[in-house]
């Protein structure tokens, strides 16, 4: 090959890298403009911890940049000279703690730095939260609860799904987060939210969507065969919207558990007497006999009631007490 042919070649192969190159970054321009290859930023935390992404990256790319060109210059100011003989450094202690104090005073700017802001999402447990979720992974899926509005789980407003987790704009949603067998972790980079899953032990995280969208939920821990396929889907939507959602996935319970009534029905249901109010109970009650409605526990399930309920359930094989039972258990567990 000819010395013009190997020039031509390596202008061709810079010319592609560099049209190559443009259009990538082309691509990861979205409506917000030129994001850095990041996802859109969906809560109220991504600006937060893009900005401290950010700061990092422009440190680094400083402290790089400098170090290439005094390299750079190095290289060239040394280079070999016909008759210039090589000389031996042996350190300058002066210089070393210049250098040594300016990297230690970046990093513990950048440690204070961090900080503040990891505290400023991490630190308060929100006291009143909007939505409160359970998020419990497993291999490999995604078990979910809702809590309801009376943001209490065992209640009968709970609903449950499997890989789908329905938040409301703009609200504050807590999310409790257990795994059930092995360590997990929820990820949605739209968020710019990681965190571990680990079993036996609860850990808390909360956030505000700020975006309409479908987000996908990855598992980002490495567990197990199905880990790539361990995906969910957040959808965020109008607050409205959300409790038009809520309210149907609760109509589909009930006519779920009417359905079940019919034959036999498992926990939980609600149990609720006259003058007591209304109570619930979950348990694993085994209801027989659908009318008229008579209720029959077995031993082991008569203890695990509660005193109180204990005499109400005596009186619930009553006719009057039945019909009211039957009532409610038509209603699907509620009054
Ligand atoms: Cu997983």
């Amino acid at each position: 090959m000819s010395r013009s042919q190997a020039n031509g070649g390596r202008l061709l192969l810079g010319t592609l890298l560099l049209v190559g190159t443009a259009t990538t970054l082309a691509a990861q321009t979205d409506s917000t403009g030129f994001n850095w290859w990041f996802p859109p930023q969906s809560s109220t935390s991504a600006a937060e911890i893009d900005a401290e992404i950010m700061l990092i990256f422009w440190i680094t790319a400083v402290a790089f940049l400098a170090v290439m060109l005094a390299l750079g210059g190095i290289v060239w100011r040394y280079r070999f000279r016909e008759g210039r003989a090589a000389s031996a450094v042996a350190g300058n202690a002066r210089l070393e703690l210049i250098w040594g104090g300016i990297l230690l005073a970046i990093l513990l700017f950048l440690a204070f730095n961090s900080q503040a802001v990891w505290g400023g999402l991490k630190g308060e447990k929100p006291k009143n939260p909007d939505l409160i979720v359970e998020v419990r992974p497993r291999q490999f899926q995604w078990d979910v609860r809702y809590a309801g509005r009376d943001k209490l789980f065992g209640t009968p407003d709970d609903i449950t799904a499997i890989n789908q987790i329905t938040v409301p704009l703009g609200k504050q949603v807590l999310v409790r987060l257990q795994a059930q067998d092995v360590i997990h972790s929820f990820f949605v980079p739209e968020f710019r939210m990681k965190q571990d899953a680990v079993p036996g032990m609860e850990t808390n995280f909360w956030f505000r969507a700020t975006r309409l969208a479908k987000l996908e939920v990855v598992c980002a821990e490495l567990c197990g065969l199905g880990h790539g396929v361990m995906r969910g889907i957040l959808t965020v939507m109008p607050p409205d919207s959300f409790d038009v959602w809520y309210q149907k996935k609760m109509e589909e319970k009930q006519k779920q558990q009417g359905g079940k009534i019919a034959g036999m029905l498992r926990s939980p249901f609600v149990l609720s007497l006259p003058n007591t109010g209304s109570a619930w109970v979950e348990s694993n009650l085994l209801l027989r006999q659908p009318s008229p409605l008579v209720l029959s526990l077995s031993k082991y399930e008569r203890r695990r009631l509660p005193q109180r309920w204990r005499k109400h359930h005596q009186a619930a094989q009553h006719q009057q007490e039945a019909n009211l039972a039957a009532t409610l258990f038509q209603n699907g567990g509620s009054l």
